[in-house]
């Protein structure tokens, strides 16, 4: 990942998969490696086409090793989740690790993708789902998240939807703070969390 080329992304996903590394923890790892991309970034030692070269890398691993994750066939009822990365923020690559990770463990899951208007999560919610799952990356974008679970409480919706939020500058203390229901570190530790209030 710290390499930020895409072929070695591509050839060193491969050669973890034939020393029978599982698809998760190449995912764990690969999310690791853009933490330090970041940390470079920050740094000044990588610039932003180096950021973009590395998550493209990891989007096209993330094609390889999805169909390869094991799924949880064991859960008849379908819980329908929706994600998405807010609006004005177009980082998705840790929203969409959450999104395969939840598909795996047997969740009904629609993905809206990033910079998705904030009428789109209402509209879902409104639509029915179970679990809204909202991801931002910038302080200045989280914000949003109150903003929808605000209008929700403003529309009398708010308990019919169980509330999901993540991403770097997202804290438990800010989960609470804005009155969401599940904080996600990881895509593990979501799904994990999803799985407890869902079967
Ligand atoms: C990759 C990256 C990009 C890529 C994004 C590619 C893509 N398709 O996503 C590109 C190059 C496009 C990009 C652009 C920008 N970026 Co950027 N980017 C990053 C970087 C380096 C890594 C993010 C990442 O993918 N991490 C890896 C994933 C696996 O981790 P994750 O997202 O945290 O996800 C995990 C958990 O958080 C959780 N999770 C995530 N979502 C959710 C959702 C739910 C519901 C739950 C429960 C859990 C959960 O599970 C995930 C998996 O384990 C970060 C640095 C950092 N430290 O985060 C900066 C960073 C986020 N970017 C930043 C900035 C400023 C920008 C730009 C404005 C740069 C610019 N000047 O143009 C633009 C943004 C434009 C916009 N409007 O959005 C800043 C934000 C600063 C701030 N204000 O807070 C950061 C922190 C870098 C920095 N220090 O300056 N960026």
């Amino acid at each position: 990942m710290v390499s930020c080329k895409v072929p070695e992304i591509e050839a060193a996903v491969n050669k973890a998969l034939e020393a029978k590394m599982s698809p998760n923890d190449i995912i764990n790892a690969m999310g690791d490696g853009m933490t330090q991309v970041g940390t470079l970034f920050e740094r000044g030692k990588l610039f932003l086409p180096h950021v973009l070269s590395a998550a493209n890398g990891m989007k096209k691993a993330m094609t390889v090793l999805e169909p390869l994750m094991a799924k949880d066939e064991g859960n008849d009822k379908k819980v329908s989740v929706v994600m998405g990365t807010v609006e004005g923020d177009v980082h998705d690559i840790g929203k969409s690790i959450c999104s395969t990770m939840l598909q795996c463990a047997g969740f009904d899951v629609h993905d809206l993708g990033r910079d998705v208007p904030t009428p789109q999560f209402i509209d879902e919610i409104k639509g029915g789902c179970t679990f809204c799952g909202m991801s931002a990356l910038m302080t200045t974008t989280m914000t949003v998240m109150k903003d929808i679970i605000d209008i929700c409480k403003n529309e009398g919706i708010r308990d019919n939807v169980t509330m999901m939020v993540g991403g770097a500058p997202v804290t438990q203390a800010y989960c609470d703070k804005i009155g969401a229901d599940i904080y996600g570190e990881s895509a593990s530790e979501t799904t994990n969390k999803a799985k407890a209030i869902a079967f």
